[in-house]
C-alpha cells in the first residue's frame, strides 16, 4: 500500500503564482534586445506563440529558427544567447524589485494556510532561480525563501517542461512520492510535466493559457479564489467550495489518490 497522505504542495511560478509573462518576462526580453541592438520586439500576440517553448534561452533560439528568422540578427547570435539572457534576467528582476508583478488571487492566502497546517512547499519551474527568489522576496518578503523547501528551477535539469524532470527533481529532493503531493500549474506544458511525474494537478488558467488542453487536470479554475473573490470552475469538482483552501485540497487529493 502506497503512502498517500497529502504532505506537500509543488507550485509552478510563471502564470501560476503570478502573471509574469506578458508584463514581466516579455518586457524584460524586449529591454535586453534594445540593449544589444537586436531588431526584435516581442508584442503580446507574438509572445503567446513563443510560449510554446519554455525557457528564455530556448525561446530566443526558437524565435530565430522558427518564427522571425535570423536575417537581422548578429552573426554570433547563438553564442550571444546566454549573455542576452543574463541581461534579460537583470531587467526582469529589476521589474520585480519595483513591485511590477503581484501574486495571483489566493496564492499568498493558500501558502500561509498550508504552512500553518504543516504542509511542505516546493517550487518546480523552468524559469531562472534568481527570478523565483526575486518574486518571492518582493511579494512575500525575505522569509518566504525559507518556506519553500526546494526551489527546483531553470537549468538544474537539462530537459525543461513539458518533460517531467523538474518535478522528478523536486520529489527526489523532498524524498516524497507523487501520491503525497499536489501540483499547481497554469499551462499545457506545465501539466504535461507534472503528469509525467505522476502528480495530481490543479490548474489556474490565465489569458495566455485559457484555451490550452488541460485533459487529466483534477480541477481547472480561473484563479485560487479569495473570500471576496470566488473562483470560477471551468472543469472538475470543487466540492461546493468557492476558494482553494487546505480542506478542498484534501478532498481533491483523496478523490485522485491511487491506492495500490
Ligand atoms: C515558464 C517559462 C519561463 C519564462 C522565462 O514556464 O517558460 O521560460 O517564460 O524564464 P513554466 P527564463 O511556467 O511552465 O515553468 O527566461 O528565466 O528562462
Ligand atoms: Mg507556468
Amino acid at each position: 500500500m502506497k503512502n498517500t497522505t497529502l504532505k506537500a504542495l509543488i507550485f509552478d511560478v510563471d502564470g501560476t503564482m503570478a502573471d509574469t509573462e506578458r508584463d514581466g518576462h516579455r518586457i524584460a526580453f524586449n529591454a535586453a534586445f534594445d540593449e544589444y541592438g537586436i531588431d526584435w520586439h516581442w508584442d503580446v500576440e507574438l509572445y503567446g506563440k513563443l510560449l510554446a517553448v519554455t525557457g528564455g534561452k530556448e525561446r530566443m533560439r526558437y524565435c530565430a529558427s522558427d518564427l522571425l528568422g535570423s536575417d537581422n540578427l548578429p552573426e554570433n547570435f547563438d553564442e550571444l544567447v546566454p549573455e542576452l539572457h543574463a541581461a534579460k534576467t537583470r531587467h526582469y528582476t529589476e521589474l520585480l524589485a519595483g513591485g511590477a508583478i503581484p501574486l495571483r488571487p489566493g496564492v499568498e492566502r493558500l501558502i500561509n494556510e498550508a504552512l500553518a497546517k504543516g504542509l511542505r512547499l516546493a517550487v518546480a519551474t523552468t524559469t531562472t532561480p534568481e527570478n523565483v527568489t526575486a518574486l518571492l522576496r518582493h511579494t512575500l518578503g525575505n522569509d518566504a525563501l525559507k518556506w519553500f523547501e526546494v526551489i527546483a528551477a531553470g537549468d538544474i535539469v537539462p530537459a525543461k517542461k513539458p518533460a517531467g524532470d523538474i518535478y522528478d527533481y523536486a520529489l527526489k529532493a523532498m524524498s516524497l512520492s507523487p501520491e503525497q503531493c499536489l501540483a499547481f500549474e497554469d499551462s499545457r506544458n506545465g501539466i504535461l510535466s507534472s503528469q509525467a511525474a505522476g502528480l495530481t494537478t490543479l490548474i489556474t488558467i490565465n489569458d495566455y493559457t485559457r484555451n490550452d488542453d488541460f485533459s487529466g487536470a483534477a480541477i481547472v479554475l480561473n484563479h485560487l479564489g479569495e473570500a471576496d473573490q470566488p473562483f470560477n470552475v471551468l472543469a472538475g469538482n470543487a466540492h461546493g467550495h468557492s476558494l482553494v483552501d487546505c480542506e478542498l485540497l484534501a478532498k481533491i487529493h483523496a478523490e485522485h489518490s491511487v491506492t495500490a
